[in-house]
């Protein structure tokens, strides 16, 4: 048997914890948001659906974020870190360098527009946190931002 002591804090007290602690990252998410250039046409309300439903995902330096064929439901916005697209070239098998994003930077749209399958790898370079956004939310709070729907990536796309 081992002595145990406790510290206990009220229903109240907990309560205030909790709604705080949500009150504060609501706040940050909002001011994040706000810092990212393709989200500049959201209205506030917009935005604060979105900090409502935003999941917090991390990522180690080398974890596959997003692997290219999978079946995908979900954009991402990465608040920390760095991670490299790249893409496996049909015609001989390697995998091609296509861009490094970081901070306010998103990803994961395709997957989200016809067909649910990811065109391209996302992978950490680094410890990533990334915002998760789903399908659903997507489709009702973004999918509506030119920037987003209309986004090409022709430079650097590889053509079977
Ligand atoms: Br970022 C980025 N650059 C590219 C690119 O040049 N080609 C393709 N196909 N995708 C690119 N991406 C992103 C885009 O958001 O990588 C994501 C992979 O998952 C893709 O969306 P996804 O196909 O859902």
């Amino acid at each position: 048997l081992v002595e145990v002591k406790l510290w206990a804090i009220d229903r109240q007290c907990f309560q205030t914890i909790m709604m705080r602690t949500g009150l504060i990252k609501h706040a940050e998410y909002m001011d994040f948001l706000k810092s990212v250039p393709s989200f500049q046409g959201l209205s506030e309300e917009t935005l604060s659906k979105l900090a409502d439903v935003m999941e917090e995902t991390h990522y180690e330096d080398g974890e596959f974020i997003v692997r290219q064929g999978a079946t995908g439901d979900t954009f991402f916005i990465i608040s920390k870190g760095k991670v490299n697209v790249t893409q496996e070239d049909p015609a001989n098998q390697e995998t091609a360098h296509l861009r490094e994003l970081g901070r306010g930077d998103w990803f994961g749209e395709r997957a989200l527009q016809g067909e649910d399958v990811r065109t391209a790898n996302v992978v950490a370079s680094d410890t990533v946190t990334c915002l998760v956004i789903d399908r659903d939310s997507f489709k009702h709070l973004i999918s509506g931002l030119d920037d987003v729907s209309n986004k090409g990536y022709e430079d650097a796309e590889l053509k079977a």
